[in-house]
């Protein structure tokens, strides 16, 4: 029986490992449903640490810009803010900060294309 324990060890050990290496990158994707455009998945909550990456699965011109929507309105807090980002195209900001981190596409404000980024 104790020579079964190794085995058993060692593979949770690969297992950890494995997911913290995952975690360290999360991927929001700009898709369309319907009428909409959305960020998908619309909230993320990451470890401090974390890059999330931003990928245009759309073949419309989105981009990401770090602020919040007030009387339809994008207020950028100077934070992050991609280029426009063409279909395949992606984007990439790393999250060393704890704090909520909302955001919005640009062009799609009206349609209230937004997302936000928990560090906690
Ligand atoms: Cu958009």
């Amino acid at each position: 029986m104790i020579s079964l324990k190794k085995p058993i060890v060692l593979l949770s050990a690969l297992m950890m490992a494995s997911s913290v290496l995952a975690s360290d990158i999360v991927e929001v994707t700009m898709v369309r449903k319907g009428k909409d455009y959305l960020f998908s998945p619309e909230t993320i909550t990451i470890k401090p640490g974390t890059k999330v990456i931003w990928n245009n699965t759309d073949n419309q011109l989105h981009n990401v810009v770090s602020g919040v929507v007030e009387n339809r309105k994008g207020i950028h807090d100077k934070k992050f803010k991609s280029p426009y980002l063409k279909a395949g195209q992606k984007f990439e900001f790393l999250f060393n900060e704890k704090g909520e981190f909302p955001y919005y596409c640009l062009p799609h404000i009206a349609m209230k294309m937004t997302g936000r980024v928990i560090v906690k």
